[in-house]
């Protein structure tokens, strides 16, 4: 099975992916932690990748393809994959169908719907780098210009899901395993 968790800054793409992860035993991608430990080893990307994360804007397309790519490509991916936080903009998306083009196909683009003003609350207690309001507040920015155009997109091909984020983790994630139809 191929999963999108799509949605906005901290509606719990990466807690939901978890679980997934777990029940469906397929890979957890998270493009956020990826851009984070090479943040954190300095490497290239990372040094690349800091400043503009430091900023809620976006790492550039070319160096997260670079990062996905190879990742779903490999062998553990191939039983299915869940891509957390990617794709992000609409040019993403179409890279990445391209690239997937030999059988694999994505099945469920599962949006995860929240209400921004309570979500600045939940990023503030996280705690992590970038969550301070005026970061959060780039990132919902971003999020709205940039990522958004992604829900026409999957919505023409006929697999986006809309799942109820305002709810308790657990109740949100038996919203998810409804859908995939996995109990
Ligand atoms: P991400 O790591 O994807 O960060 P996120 O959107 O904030 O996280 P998420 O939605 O997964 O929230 P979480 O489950 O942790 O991206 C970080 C940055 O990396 C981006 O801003 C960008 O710069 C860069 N980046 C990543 N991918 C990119 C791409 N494809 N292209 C370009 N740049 C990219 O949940 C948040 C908190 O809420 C947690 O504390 C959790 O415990 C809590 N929570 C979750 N569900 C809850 C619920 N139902 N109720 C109450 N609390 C809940």
């Amino acid at each position: 099975m191929q999963i999108i968790l799509f949605g906005p800054p901290g509606c719990g793409k990466g807690t939901q992916a978890t679980f997934i992860s777990q029940s469906l035993s397929i890979p957890h991608l998270s493009t956020g932690d990826m851009l984070r430990s090479a943040v954190t080893s300095k490497s290239e990307i990372g040094l690349k990748a800091k400043e503009i994360m430091e900023k809620g804007g976006l790492v550039s397309d070319e160096i997260v393809l670079s990062i996905v790519k190879d990742r779903v490509l490999s062998i553990d991916c191939q039983k299915g994959f869940i891509l957390d936080g990617f794709p992000r903009t609409v040019n993403q998306a179409e890279k990445l169908e391209f690239f997937l083009n030999n059988g694999q196909s994505i099945d469920f683009v599962l949006r995860i719907k929240v209400n921004e003003e309570d979500i600045l609350k939940r990023l503030i207690d996280r705690g992590r780098d970038d969550d301070k309001p005026e970061i959060i507040k780039n990132r919902f920015k971003t999020y709205n210009s940039e990522t958004e155009p992604l829900i026409p997109f999957y919505e023409e091909r006929g697999i986006l899901f809309n799942i109820n984020g305002m709810q308790e983790i657990e109740k949100v994630s038996e919203e998810i395993k409804k859908v995939l139809g996995v109990f």
